[in-house]
């Protein structure tokens, strides 16, 4: 490959399922511009236009540059910069401290500010588990659809998204790709232009939602038993592959019972939509040989998010869509990956390793978790918090107890971030950590199948330092010995993957190095002929490992938390559903402080629809309350169709310091967590709307 001298070449960090190539045009010293590698087959020729922006934001003015220490009150972010020595010495002093007395008082706090393998979690996750301090389960996104997959398929495994363009359904299912997957939607418009037929399945029309043939405008929350309606047709109308059952499936007939008891006249009724919807829907995905699907992880964050994730990708299976390789369902294509990561994250450091594990705190409950006093069953008060990579201020569920636990004064909080964030006024120490341009890390993807490496392309902006540095900092200055907290970034790329697998034949650290990418050895029709990661190795619409664990063995639907059904007492106070899906111009919270892109945002909007607007005398573009028990938040109404009935929509992810009111979306949202996997519940959220 030919890459000009005046290029570096880089991956997207982000947590988006697409990982593009990116060069790096430099001039000086300094990246001018970041454009697609347009070599790249994934990438395609073409970033987002956030990304597009990424120079804009490696030299934004108000990069971090250097340690500060809090000089004001917690959370007014007021700071004074000190040396990298003596941020060190005091990060060392205050851990060490705590971790002689009680070391799961102390947490690390972060996700996916960047999803490479080696700034993500390596060498950080080897020094907490050094300590001994708490583990976190890292849920606030997909560990409802991932655990819905592992029961399923046995991995996150899914169809490869090149072939979308050659489908002739696609179902786009909770999904919103213009948004958050555009290089599915030029596959998706590919099969269009080829005759394909779009659905997109989503209770809010979106951007993806107006651009396809048809859109089911379901209640949120409501899919698994969508999909359970559709089986019901399939399988009184006989739309099934028996063939592909019989060989490849386990548990068909305790799956068709459980399907049975869902008519589509009972589907209809908790979907609110028609019932012929249902049946039209199942009749064409059940006659169509070349019909995909492709979820995402807006059907997940609700209470049953996890078995609709399951219901979801039983429907492939029974009608043996697996056939063909433009047929099939993706959600992530991540488990496609050898990756180690037991050798990146070293579990085996934690005392007591492998009789004694140290306490785990699910993030999306971190609001409760700061703010526990400490005993038996919980364990040790939190007193020292590690954020990097994320921004749980903003991010976070139920976010005034999450505030009011950054808050408490005997707190130790280091914040290891770019920019001051709404989580960063409230460290005690704050640390300048690199961009992508200025480190080195290695990729994999949760949308493709291509395992990529990231070179710097310029020096540290200011003093910044990588995370990997930073945590060997500290473990220097606390005096660790373990040799594994001090390899350099490459030696723990280089042993992140599986080289000797299948997957990876051909491929080692140095060959990836030089060209940049390579693809995985995956078939194209990755399940034709069976072959799935369970411990049956079929695809299991019954899980004997789920009724091991107490759980439900097949795939049901779970009314949300916050639903008529689910809590009448609370939707009559609080009628309106609530959803806050990710702004085109943002990435969660990333991007927001760069102005070109927070101005084509605007300001924090909610969708409204035109007759709960006018119960409420609610005009297009008058300011409203939004609220419930948790806490409230103010947006700018649009009375629009494009919000059903009964549901309000508010992009996000906003900084609350940047909104007019000082708060966000999450100030609503609840600590509450799915069926499967521990999973945040962003879209199981009932709320209501006044006029200021
Ligand atoms: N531009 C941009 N891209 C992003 C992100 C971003 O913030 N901005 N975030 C990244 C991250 S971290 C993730 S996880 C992904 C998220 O992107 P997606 O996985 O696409 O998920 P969401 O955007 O949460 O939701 C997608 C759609 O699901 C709909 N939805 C909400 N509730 C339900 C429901 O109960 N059922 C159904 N069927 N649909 C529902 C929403 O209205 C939305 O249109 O995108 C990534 N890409
Ligand atoms: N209301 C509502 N809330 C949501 C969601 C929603 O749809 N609605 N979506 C949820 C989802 S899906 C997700 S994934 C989470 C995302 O939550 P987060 O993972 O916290 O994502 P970001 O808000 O983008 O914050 C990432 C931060 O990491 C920093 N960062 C990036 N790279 C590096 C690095 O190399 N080193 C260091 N130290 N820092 C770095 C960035 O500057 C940024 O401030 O939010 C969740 N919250
Ligand atoms: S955010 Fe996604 S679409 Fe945009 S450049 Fe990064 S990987 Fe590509
Ligand atoms: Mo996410």
């Amino acid at each position: 490959m030919n890459v000009p001298a005046e290029f570096a070449r880089a991956v997207c960090p982000h947590d988006c399922p697409d990982t593009c190539a990116m060069r790096v045009s430099i001039e000086d010293g300094r990246a001018i511009k970041v454009t697609a590698d347009p070599d790249h087959p994934p990438t395609q020729g073409a970033l987002c236009t956030k990304v597009s922006r990424y120079a804009e934001r490696v030299h934004h003015p108000r990069r971090l540059t250097t340690p500060m220490r809090r000089v004001g009150a917690k959370g007014e972010g007021r700071f004074e910069p000190i040396s990298w020595d003596e941020a060190l010495s005091i990060a060392a002093g205050r851990l060490s401290e705590i971790a002689a007395r009680a070391p799961e008082a102390i947490v690390p706090y972060s996700y996916a500010g960047t999803m490479g393998l080696v700034q993500g979690d390596s060498i950080a996750q080897r020094f907490f588990h050094k300590l001994g301090a708490s583990q976190l389960d890292r849920t606030i996104c997909a560990a409802a659809g991932a655990a819905g997959l592992k029961y399923t398929y046995g991995a996150s495994l899914g169809m490869l998204t090149e072939f979308y363009a050659e489908s002739e359904l696609i179902l786009i299912w909770g999904s919103n790709p213009i948004a958050s997957n555009l290089h599915f939607w030029t596959r998706a418009q590919e099969a269009k232009r080829r005759g394909a037929h779009l659905i997109a399945i989503d209770p809010y029309r979106s951007l993806t939602a107006e651009k396809c043939h048809q859109h089911i405008a379901l209640k949120p929350g409501t899919d698994g038993a969508l999909a359970l309606g559709m089986m019901h047709v399939l399988i009184t109308e006989d739309l099934l592959d028996h063939a592909y059952i019989a060989a490849h499936t386990l548990g068909f007939d305790a799956l068709k019972a459980r399907a049975l008891t869902y008519t589509p006249a009972r589907v209809a009724q908790i979907c609110g939509i028609e019932e012929q919807v249902i049946v039209d829907l199942a009749r064409r995905y059940g006659s169509t040989k070349k019909a995909a699907i492709r979820m995402n992880y807006g059907m997940q964050r609700v209470r049953g998010g996890g078995n609709a994730t399951r219901a979801i990708a039983c429907l492939p299976s029974l009608t043996g869509a697996w056939r063909e390789r433009s047929g099939g369902v993706l959600l992530s294509s991540s488990g496609w990956t050898p990756t180690n990561s037991h050798k990146l994250q070293r579990p085996d450091l934690m005392p007591g390793w492998p009789t004694r594990q140290s306490r785990v705190i699910n993030m999306n409950a971190i609001g409760d978790a700061l703010l526990h006093l400490g005993d038996a069953e919980f364990g040790p008060k939190i007193e020292a918090l590690v954020v990097y990579n994320s921004n749980p201020v903003a991010v976070a569920p139920d976010s005034e107890r999450v505030a009011a636990g950054f808050a408490r004064e005997d707190l130790f909080t280091i914040v290891l971030e770019h920019f001051q964030t709404d989580t960063a006024d409230y460290a005690d120490l704050l640390l300048p950590a690199t961009t992508q341009l200025e480190h080195l890390d290695l990729h994999k993807s949760y949308g493709h199948t291509h395992v990529m490496v990231n070179l710097p392309a310029i020096a540290p902006v200011g003093e910044a330092r990588p995370n990997t540095d930073i945590f060997r900092g500290i473990a220097r200055s606390m005096g660790l010995q373990e040799p594994a907290l001090f390899e350099s970034d490459e030696t723990v790329a280089s042993t992140a993957l599986e080289w000797s697998d299948r997957a990876l034949e051909g491929v080692t650290w140095e060959t990836l190095k030089q060209a940049g990418w390579a693809k995985l050895n995956v078939p194209d029709a990755p399940f034709a002929e069976g072959g799935f990661r369970t411990p049956s190795g079929k695809c299991e619409f019954y899980s004997e490992r789920l009724a091991h664990e107490g759980l439900d063995p097949l795939p049901d639907y779970l009314p949300p938390y916050e639903s008529e059904d689910g809590a009448p007492e609370l939707a009559a106070r609080y009628p309106l559903a609530m959803i806050s899906p990710p702004a085109r111009n943002f990435l969660n919270s990333t991007f927001v402080n760069v102005e070109s892109l927070r101005s084509t945002e605007g300001e924090p909007h909610l969708d409204i629809h035109p007759s709960d607007a006018l119960r409420r005398q609610v005009a297009n573009g008058d300011l409203v309350r939004i609220f419930n028990d948790r806490g409230s938040m103010q947006a700018r109404a649009r009375v629009t169709d494009k919000a059903r009935e009964g549901l309000v929509v508010g992009l996000s992810i906003w900084w609350k310091k940047l909104a007019p009111d000082g708060r966000n979306a999450n100030q609503v949202t609840s600590q509450a967590l799915t069926d499967l996997g521990g999973s945040a519940t962003f879209y199981d959220c009932l709320v209501e709307v006044e006029r200021v």
